[in-house]
């Protein structure tokens, strides 16, 4: 019996030594150690033996399990050891690698535009002010010198949510909203960026745009000349579009300007000398402006008398466009990363 309790061993220290992983020395144990495994199966003969044999070969079994078991713990520390040095090879972080770069947001040319004529008029004394896109026809039209049925009305085709109720065509609406909250004896000096809305869609127009009005009210001699006027919108345009830009007033026509003028900047593209952008001429439209008509003074609760002031409105898109090289107006309105990234720092150059 004892030499079948050394083959065993021997047989098991072999397979324990061949093992080539955990499964497989799991299975010798359960093969050699396990309930009907081989060593189990000497113990259960020991039955037969003499009772002097017995305690002998029992103490032999014990030592060769000993044996076997300490192996078998051996071999498994191996396999653990194993496991763990491929897993940390796997899982190597290399910290030379460049980090993941964190892609930033940024502001949107027409915002930075905004942001850029908001700090110029505020440094000129200038309030920010805002007015409701859903606007009323009294403020959008009426209180600007332009009553129902008024001929004036057909330049700016209308979006009416009711008879009364409208999405505002110009910021000019917020030249009465200011002058009624003002009350007729303040001085004013404002400017309102934001959305406008007409019933327009080509190349160059959009049913959704931005407009930026200024407006200015004094006493009759405190700077509020057209003199004053054009001097202001140079160092606006100057500052926004080119130092070199220079200005033409066309006289035009708005009902609540009176002269009332349309105003072209030199062609930022050829400055000046003529080119397809500006169809040869050399200048390109960029505002209305004007003298604030006495009707819209008198209608907003200011005496004509007494006070004056000017005026002006740009399109926003225009300017942005203007400023940026920007060829296509639907780019402004796409939202494709690839062109907004491109303006990304910009204001930090
Ligand atoms: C006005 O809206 C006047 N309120 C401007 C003004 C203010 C005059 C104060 C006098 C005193 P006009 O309709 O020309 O004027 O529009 C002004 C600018 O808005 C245009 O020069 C253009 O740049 C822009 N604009 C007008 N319609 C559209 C449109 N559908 N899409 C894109 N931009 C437009």
């Amino acid at each position: 019996m004892k030499d079948q309790i050394n083959e065993i061993k021997e047989k098991a220290l072999k397979a324990i030594e061949e093992a080539e992983d955990a499964k497989i020395l799991n299975d010798v144990r359960v093969n050699i150690l396990g309930k009907k495994g081989e060593l189990t199966q000497v113990l259960r003969g020991m039955g037969a033996l003499s009772p002097e044999e017995r305690p002998v070969i029992g103490e032999l079994v014990n030592k060769v399990r000993d044996e076997i078991e300490t192996k078998i713990k051996e071999r498994e520390e191996e396999f653990k050891k194993e496991a763990l040095k491929e897993k940390l090879e796997n899982e190597t972080i290399d910290i030379t690698l460049p980090a993941t770069k964190i892609k930033r947001g940024s502001k949107h040319p027409i915002n930075r535009v905004i942001e850029e004529i908001e700090d110029l008029f505020v440094s000129m004394g200038y309030d920010v002010v805002e007015g409701p896109e859903l606007e009323t026809d009294e403020f959008c039209f009426e209180r600007l010198n332009l009553p129902k049925g008024h001929p004036a009305r057909d330049m700016q085709d209308s979006f009416y949510i009711t008879e009364d109720y409208l999405l505002r065509t110009q910021t000019s609406a917020v030249q009465a909203r200011t002058m009624l909250a003002k009350g007729g004896n303040e001085p004013i000096r404002m400017i309102c960026a934001g959305k406008t809305y007409r019933r327009e869609d080509d190349a160059t127009h959009s049913h959704q745009f931005g407009q930026v009005e200024g407006l200015v009210i004094d006493k009759k001699d405190k700077n509020v000349s057209l003199a004053d006027l054009k001097g202001t919108l140079e160092v606006f345009v100057r500052k926004l579009v080119g130092k070199n830009s220079e200005l033409r007033f066309r006289p035009s026509y708005f009902p609540f300007t009176e002269p009332s003028y349309e105003v072209d900047v030199t062609c930022f593209k050829c400055g000046g000398k003529g080119c397809n952008l500006c169809k040869q001429t050399g200048w390109i439209e960029l505002l209305g402006a004007g003298i604030v008509h006495p009707n819209v003074l008198k209608m907003n609760g200011y005496n004509p008398e007494e006070y004056g002031g000017f005026a002006f409105g740009t399109g926003l898109d225009r300017l942005a466009m203007f400023k940026y090289g920007i060829p296509d107006v639907r780019y402004l309105y796409a939202n494709d990363i690839r062109f907004l990234s491109q303006f990304d720092r910009k204001d930090e150059e």
